[in-house]
């Protein structure tokens, strides 16, 4: 007992429990649990959950702060700081009633922290540098212990020169699952943390002092076309977890399902207290469980502020819809001859276009579907549900087969004239407007 937040000692370090990495950015299948209470695992999109070992009836896990490589998408790579080879961290998931002990590593060139985000647990081991425990430095262990109070989605990151360390990418998913398994029981399971990353085209390292005008959007450090699919058989209870560890909100929306958000926060939300969304904004610093009954078919699911579904955009672009540009193009083009317009007509070609990029970089626009190009980046992905899918299987099923009969086609018929309401008398174009009196003291 009286196990601080404090440097272990020479002792205790010779049994640590060994730092487990990982460096693909695959997703892994959910890892049933080899010791202490059965739960239903998480699939954590594109990653994966930490290791324990159990040691007196405590579950110890070890976290390593350190730089990590992270592929964002085939294409790009960026220098990011993480835990244990990855950003975000690796998944720490473990039972109410569970006594943790979870060691932690520090390979960065500065001193870090963990705080543990939305746990219920003693003071002393909220991992708030200089109010709550000292700054563990460079090359230092630290070992935080404590009991596992209530289940739900929760989330783990410095609290330690937090602006740049998150911008870095230190952050991870911590889950609690319930006492019995099957309460609040879900076939499948899926957790991702919204991370966003400020890197010039061409460079791999994020800018850290940016505050709102950020240009990579990611669902654990990944961006599409690079983020795996959710897949579901028909009929399944599905759940998506999701924690908002950048700086704005991101209004989380799905096709072709209305779902309920069963978990925030602070736990889960009582069945009386819930109601149907087809969009849940999760705001910074919040975590989100919503679960629906899944339906064949390929869903889109995304963040709803559509540059949140871009890569690397650039803000500064006129808008050029309508204009007649060819004239200006021509001059440009004998002067610049890799020189790109911005769509007179849209931008939806770019998506199909063979841009000139940097090294390093990706398309804004990408990612090709049964259909053509689907124009989309950052945080979008497809759930693809379908009727043969086994349990357990996460491997992507391919682009769905529509039913005769069920798809949106182009129209061959005759067009009829469009039949336009009356034009307005001439007159009425002169507006009478009154100006308000009698109004002193607004
Ligand atoms: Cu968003």
């Amino acid at each position: 007992m009286g196990l601080g937040a404090a440097a272990v000692s020479r002792v205790a370090a010779a049994s640590l429990p060994e730092a487990v990495t990982q460096s693909s950015a695959a997703t892994q299948p959910p890892p049933a649990p080899s010791t202490g209470r059965p739960y239903n695992p998480v699939v954590t999109l594109n990653g994966w959950s930490l290791p324990w070992r159990m040691k007196d009836n405590v579950k110890e896990f070890h976290l390593v702060a350190e730089p990590v490589v992270r592929e964002l998408a085939p294409g790009m790579k960026a220098r990011l700081w993480g835990y244990n080879g990855t950003s975000p961290g690796p998944t720490i998931e473990a039972v109410e009633g569970d006594r943790v002990r979870i060691f932690v590593t520090n390979r960065l060139p500065e001193p870090t922290s963990v705080h543990w985000h939305g746990l219920l647990i003693p003071s002393g081991m909220d991992g708030v540098t200089g109010l709550t425990q000292p700054a563990i430095a460079p090359g230092k262990t630290f070992v935080y212990e404590f009991v596992l109070t209530k289940s739900g989605t929760f989330m783990y990151h410095p609290h330690a020169d937090e602006t740049l360390q998150m911008a870095m990418g230190m952050m991870g998913l911590f889950i609690v699952h319930p006492k019995d398994r099957r309460q609040y029981k879900a076939d499948r399971d899926f957790a991702l943390l919204l991370a966003a990353y400020d890197i010039e085209p061409g460079s791999a390292t994020p800018k850290v002092n940016t505050m709102l005008d950020f240009n990579l959007w990611t669902w654990n450090s990944r961006v599409f076309p690079g983020i795996d699919p959710l897949v579901a058989r028909t009929g399944d209870r599905v759940r998506i977890r999701v924690g908002n560890l950048t700086m704005t909100n991101h209004p989380m929306h799905l096709h072709g399902h209305s779902f309920e958000v069963t978990g925030t926060d602070g736990g889960w939300v009582p069945k009386s207290a819930r109601w149907p969304e087809v969009t849940t904004d999760v705001a910074v610093g919040q975590m989100r469980a919503f679960e629906f009954d899944a339906a064949a078919g390929d869903w889109a699911f995304h963040c709803h502020k559509s540059h949140h579904t871009m890569n690397a955009m650039g803000h500064d672009v006129p808008t050029m819809l309508g204009v007649d540009a060819r004239g200006v193009v021509d001059k440009i083009t004998r002067l610049v001859p890799d020189y790109m317009h911005m769509g007179d007509k849209g931008m939806h070609d770019m998506g199909e276009m063979e841009m000139p990029l940097p090294d390093n970089t990706l398309p804004m626009m990408t990612g090709s579907g049964p259909f053509g190009g689907i124009g989309m980046g950052g945080m979008f992905s497809v759930l693809k549900v379908r009727d043969d899918v086994k349990p357990g299987d996460y491997s992507d099923p391919g682009w769905f087969k529509h039913p005769v009969g069920s798809l949106a086609r182009e129209y061959m018929g005759e067009l009829e004239p469009a039949v336009r309401a009356a034009s307005p008398p001439a007159d009425a174009s002169t507006l009478k407007a009154r100006k308000p009196t009698g109004h002193q003291g607004h």
